[in-house]
């Protein structure tokens, strides 16, 4: 017993130093972490200040503000969870679909609000850096205030995409919707891991 507890000590070294000297990992941040500075996407209006209307498909709205939507990824006004308003961001008209955001140039955190949902960061080669997810623990919006959750992840690499999906991945009934999409374009700081950079795996406002 004392010779297995050994080996599983002189393993668990040798996976610490194998790390990459001086590379963070992706985790998981709370709304917190994202400085005055990160970019905020409301879906309500343009980065002109013009008012998205309901039902416009994104695109490319926000690229110059540097991320790009999806095929279908478009705004909504159907009343869901309590963010700004009047819109929030869902894949599809019927809420299934994922919701696709590249970063052409990368980001180092991002993160959005929403129910029963799922984020994904994924790095430059597509491959998926962190998933997280939050719900009520129900589908469907039955939940009160406790739909309402913040997803972000922080990495010291870039993160070029991120995908939201929804958690109830095994039915086709109830949908998601993110709102207040926020990233950042700038490497943090230790000062910010610091000061924002505090995990949490649950947030309501
Ligand atoms: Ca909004
Ligand atoms: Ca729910």
């Amino acid at each position: 017993m004392a010779a297995r507890s050994q080996v599983a000590l002189v393993l668990a070294l040798c996976a610490i130093l194998s790390q990459p000297r001086g590379v963070l990992a992706a985790t998981q941040v709370g709304p917190e972490f994202f400085p005055p500075s990160a970019t905020l996407v409301n879906f309500d209006v343009a980065p002109d200040g013009t008012p998205l209307p309901n039902d416009l498909v994104l695109g490319d709205t926000y690229a110059a503000w540097g991320v790009r939507f999806g095929d279908n990824d478009g705004v909504t006004n159907w009343a869901g969870i309590a963010t700004s308003l009047p819109n929030r961001c869902w894949g599809s008209p019927d809420g299934l679909r994922p919701i696709d955001c590249s970063f052409p140039n990368g980001v180092y955190g991002v993160g959005a609000y929403g129910f029963d949902f799922v984020l994904e960061a994924l790095d430059a080669s597509g491959a998926l850096m962190l998933r997280v997810a939050y719900t009520d623990g129900t589908a469907g919006l039955f939940g009160g205030d406790q739909e309402l959750g913040f997803l972000g992840v922080s990495s010291d690499a870039p993160i070029y995409a991120a995908r939201f999906s929804r958690y109830w991945s095994s039915q086709e009934t109830f949908g998601f919707e993110i709102d207040d999409l926020k990233f950042l374009s700038e490497r943090p700081t230790p000062a910010m891991q610091g000061s924002w950079g505090r995990v949490k795996d649950r947030y309501r406002k």
